[in-house]
C-alpha cells in the first residue's frame, strides 16, 4: 500500500477538523475540462484576457456569456464521481470510526457544484459559481434561463435583470477581481482552526486562494496533496500523493473503513 495513503489515512483519524482545498482538477474525471495542465485546458484553447476578466466582458459580453453558459451545461450533463462522494462521506466514516464528531469543510476554487450534488454541506466557493449570475447595475441575484444551454453557441446575450433591467454578468471572480472577502475569510478561519488539509486538484498557481494551503503549512498543519503531478504547492506539502480525485479519495475511505 503506497505509504503517501496510509500516511493521510493516519492524519484523517487524528483530525477533528479537516479543509479540503478543491481545485479544477477535483472535476476532471467528471468530464470537466482544467484551466492549465493538458493540450484541452481552457487556457489552451481560450484567451483568458477575453474569457475571465471584466475588459473582457466589455469588449464582447455575448462571446463571455455564451461560453460560462456552455461551462454550466457542461456542468449540468454531468455527475460528481466518486472522489466528490469520498469527501462527502468522510466525516461520517471518522465518525464511525472513533466514535468523535468531525468537521469537514470544502472550500473550492471550482465554480461547478458538483461538491454540492455529491452531498458535501459546507462549501465555500472562493471563485464563485456557473449557478449564482448577478446584474451588473443592482448587483441582485439573477435568474437563469430554464433548461440546458447551448454549449455550440459562440454568442448568447445575456439576460437582464429582473429589478433593474441591467445586464446580468457571470456569478464567478474574474482576473483582476477582488475575492469574495466573506468567503476568503472564512477560508482563512477554518485553515486557522483545522487540524489537517487535504489539497486535490490544483496547480496552485491562481492567488490570493494559493496562499491557504501555504498558510496551513506555515500553522504547521498537516497538509497533504492529491494530484497526478506535483503543483506548484508541493513543496508545502507533507505528503504528495501522485494519484488522481477520483481513485485516491475512494481509496482513502476503503482504508479508514477497513480499520
Ligand atoms: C485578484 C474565473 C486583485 C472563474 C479564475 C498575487 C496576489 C494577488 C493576485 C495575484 C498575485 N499574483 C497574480 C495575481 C493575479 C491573479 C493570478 O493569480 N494570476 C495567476 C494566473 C498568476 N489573481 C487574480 O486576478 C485574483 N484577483 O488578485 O484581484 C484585487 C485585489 C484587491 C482588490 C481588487 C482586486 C482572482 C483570481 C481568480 C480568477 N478566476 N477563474 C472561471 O472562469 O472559472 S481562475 C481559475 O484558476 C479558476 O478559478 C480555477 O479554479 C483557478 C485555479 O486553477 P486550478 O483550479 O488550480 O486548475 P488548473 O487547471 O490550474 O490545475 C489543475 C490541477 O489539477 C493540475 O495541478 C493538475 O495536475 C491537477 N489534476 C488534473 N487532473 C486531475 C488533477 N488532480 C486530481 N485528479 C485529477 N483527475
Ligand atoms: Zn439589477
Amino acid at each position: 500500500m503506497p505509504v503517501q495513503k496510509t500516511t493521510i489515512a493516519q492524519a484523517l483519524l487524528q483530525a477533528r477538523r479537516i479543509v479540503v482545498f478543491t481545485g479544477a482538477g477535483m472535476s476532471a474525471e467528471s468530464g470537466i475540462a482544467t484551466f492549465r495542465n493538458a493540450p484541452d485546458s481552457l487556457w489552451a484553447k481560450f484567451n483568458t484576457r477575453e474569457m475571465a476578466t471584466r475588459q473582457g466582458w466589455r469588449d464582447n459580453k455575448e462571446r463571455v456569456w455564451a461560453w460560462y453558459e456552455g461551462r454550466r451545461g457542461a456542468v449540468m450533463q454531468t455527475e460528481p464521481h466518486g472522489g466528490h462522494v469520498a469527501i462527502a462521506q468522510l466525516a461520517s466514516v471518522l465518525k464511525a470510526r472513533h466514535g468523535h464528531s468531525v468537521q469537514l469543510d470544502v472550500v473550492t476554487q471550482n465554480v461547478d457544484n458538483l461538491h454540492e450534488r455529491a452531498g458535501s454541506a459546507n462549501v465555500i466557493h472562493l471563485h464563485g459559481s456557473l449557478f449564482a449570475p448577478r446584474c451588473m447595475a443592482c448587483d441582485e441575484p439573477g435568474e437563469l434561463a430554464p433548461g440546458m444551454p447551448d454549449p455550440t453557441l459562440m454568442a448568447l446575450p445575456p439576460p437582464r435583470c429582473q429589478h433593474c433591467q441591467g445586464y446580468l454578468r457571470p456569478g464567478v471572480v474574474w482576473f483582476g477581481e477582488e475575492m469574495p472577502q466573506t468567503e476568503f475569510r472564512q477560508a482563512e478561519d477554518l485553515v486557522d482552526a483545522c487540524d489537517a488539509m487535504l489539497v486535490v486538484g490544483t496547480s496552485g498557481v491562481v492567488w490570493p486562494a494559493a496562499e491557504l494551503p501555504i498558510n496551513a503549512h506555515h500553522l504547521g498543519k498537516f497538509v497533504a496533496e492529491i494530484n497526478p503531478e506535483p503543483s506548484e504547492l508541493a513543496k508545502y506539502m507533507r505528503v504528495q500523493w501522485p494519484t488522481s480525485a477520483a481513485q485516491g479519495l475512494p481509496q482513502l475511505l476503503d482504508v479508514l473503513r477497513a480499520g
